[in-house]
Order: C-alpha cells, then sequence, then structure tokens
C-alpha cells in the first residue's frame, strides 16, 4: 500500500510564502486523500504490487476517458515530487544549472519569467513543469488537471502547483503572486541534482 511521505522541513517552515495551514491542508488533506484513494482501487488487484511511478504509467489513458487510478496516482507522484521542489533554505542555481538556463533562456531571471508566463496561463487546475528531454534541452510545460510528464519521454526537474488549493488560503485567486511566493522557496539544489542525473548516463556513454 501507498504511503503518505514526510514533508522534508516542518509544515511552517515556508512561511510567510506558503503558509504552515496551506501545508496542513495540501499535504494533510489534498495529497493524503489522493493515496487513500489510489489504494481503494488498487486493494486486492494485480496493481497493489507496482511502484507509484509504474502505476501512473499503466494507468495512462490518451483517450481521455474518465480515469480515476491515473488522477490519483498521478497526483500522488505529482504533488511527492512537488514538496521535494520546495526548501525553506534560500539558494540560487549555481553550477552546470546557472549554465544551461543561461544558454537556453538568457538568463536564471529569463526562465523564472517565461516559467510563471506559463503557470499563469495555465488555464484551470493543473502543474507547470521544467523537463528534460532525450537530448537535453530543457523545456517548459503545462499539463492539466492531474497530467504529468512522467508518461512520456520528458524528464521533470521542477513543477509549480497551478490548482487553487495550492493557494487560495494564503493568496485567494491570485494565482500570480502564489508564483512570485514560489520563487522564493524553490529548492535550486533539487533540480541540479535532477540535470545531473540526466547527465551522468551521457558522460558516461
Ligand atoms: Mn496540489
Amino acid at each position: 500500500m501507498h504511503t503518505l511521505p514526510e514533508l522534508p522541513y516542518r509544515h511552517d517552515a515556508l512561511e510567510p510564502w506558503i503558509s504552515g495551514e496551506t501545508l496542513d491542508y495540501h499535504h494533510g488533506t489534498h495529497h493524503a486523500g489522493y493515496i487513500h484513494k489510489l489504494n481503494e482501487l488498487i486493494k486486492d488487484t494485480e496493481l497493489e504490487s507496482l511502484s507509484l511511478e509504474a502505476l501512473v504509467r499503466a494507468s495512462a489513458d490518451p483517450s481521455g476517458a474518465p480515469n480515476p487510478l491515473f488522477n490519483n496516482a498521478a497526483q500522488a507522484w505529482n504533488h511527492a515530487f512537488y514538496w521535494q521542489c520546495l526548501t525553506p533554505h534560500k539558494g540560487i542555481p549555481g553550477g552546470d544549472l546557472a549554465e544551461v538556463l543561461n544558454s537556453q533562456f538568457g538568463s536564471v531571471a529569463g526562465f523564472q519569467q517565461r516559467f510563471s508566463q506559463a503557470a499563469l496561463g495555465n488555464f484551470g487546475s493543473g502543474w507547470t513543469w521544467l523537463v528534460a528531454t532525450p537530448d537535453g534541452r530543457l523545456e517548459i510545460v503545462n499539463t492539466g488537471n492531474a497530467g504529468t510528464p512522467l508518461i512520456g519521454d520528458r524528464l521533470p526537474l521542477l513543477t509549480c502547483d497551478v490548482w487553487e488549493h495550492a493557494y487560495y488560503i494564503d493568496y485567494r485567486n491570485a494565482r500570480a503572486d502564489y508564483i512570485q511566493g514560489f520563487w522564493k522557496v524553490v529548492n535550486w539544489d533539487f533540480v541540479a541534482g535532477g540535470l545531473r542525473r540526466l547527465q551522468q548516463p551521457r558522460n558516461a556513454a
């Protein structure tokens, strides 16, 4: 059975940008709810033995038919990834990550501006991602609802949850303000770690 991963920081550690009250609900109610429903859906089926990533991939259905299994599995995975993208320890992108962002988006600020625009323009509920393509280029992509790059060939490096439940307590409906707050708590070390994992097989080849 799948369990709710602990947050890698205290619930109030991201204040004032993301409040403890938001994390109480977002982690303790929304994320926990996806996992609870997922466990109900796979109970006593052959899917019980699959990892969360395998479940997301196995349940994806491009037809767009109602798909509670995919929705709950993908939301469980997306949220676990999102928590890792955040940190109370302010940093800046350095090394290879800064170099790649500079070369592909002009500057780190240029990348942040394009990512913010995508997040602001992601209609309704969804996620905005920085992903790496198989040939190592970085792209900014939006997914809707539970959509996740996990089902394609892109490697996710960073995500921003733009469902209203991610920001309504702190910012009401002002998504642009939430996105500005998001940048104050982005875990650049985690993003850089994803990029290094991407580069390893290439360097070894
Ligand atoms: Mn959420």
